[in-house]
């Protein structure tokens, strides 16, 4: 586990400190990073989207978003507080493959990620989840039902990704607050407790 989470539980034992944690939000292209980051923040997120033009065309697949005009090209930013002593900044990654180079930037320092997926497209999700298994950060998949119509059932999706039984996979909506706030939620009480429980088996 990362020093971020010991910093982060260590923080937390004093009640009378502010804590401030890093997440990251991921997932493939058009999962609804940008707008997730965008719905649960509380300051104006800080958005780097460039609007997709014709030379996209056969690179990036808008099938499942047509309505998708701009794409991330280095992160998104924003802002928001669990409770009175937590607050948490969250760092979007973009999706398209030829800017995940940034990846291993954005995630530093991190506690944990949300990968989002969308279960009409799955498969872009492998390589987002691969990535978090790989450097050991605490993840969570949260389903991004675009169409309020959850395709594949969790064990479905669990299986499809091959993700641990462990790993929380969460129903959300990326354009609702209160959906993204629980995500969040889940997050970072799944993050602490694989810190304890790393901590407990003498692994740091
Ligand atoms: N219906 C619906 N549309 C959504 C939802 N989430 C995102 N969208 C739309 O889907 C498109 C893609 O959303 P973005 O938030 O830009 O996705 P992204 O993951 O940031 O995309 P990249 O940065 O290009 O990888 C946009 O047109 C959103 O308005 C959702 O939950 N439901
Ligand atoms: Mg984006």
């Amino acid at each position: 586990m990362s020093n971020p989470a010991r910093q982060l539980a260590q923080q937390q034992s004093d009640s009378s400190t502010m804590t401030s944690a890093k997440i990251v939000v991921a997932g493939g292209f058009g999962a609804g990073k940008t707008t997730f980051v965008g719905s649960v923040s509380e300051i104006v997120p800080l958005t780097t989207e460039a609007m997709m033009t014709d030379a996209s065309t056969g690179i990036d697949d808008l099938a499942a978003t047509p309505d998708k005009q701009a794409t991330t090209v280095a992160m998104d930013f924003g802002r928001v507080s669990l409770d009175e002593d937590l607050i948490l900044y969250l760092f979007g990654t973009p999706g398209q493959q030829r800017f995940w180079f940034m990846w291993d930037d954005l995630v530093r320092g991190a506690i944990g990620a949300v990968v989002l997926a969308d279960t009409r497209r799955l498969a872009d999700s492998f390589a987002p989840v691969d990535f978090f298994e790989d450097r050991g950060l605490p993840y969570v998949v949260g389903l991004n039902t675009f169409d309020g119509v959850l395709r594949h059932e969790v064990d479905d999706v669990r299986e499809a990704l091959s993700v641990e039984p462990t790993v929380p996979i969460i129903r959300c909506d990326a354009r609702d607050r209160e959906s993204t706030k629980q995500s969040l939620i889940t997050l970072v009480e799944y993050a602490m407790k694989q810190w304890v429980a790393m901590n407990e088996s003498g692994h740091r």
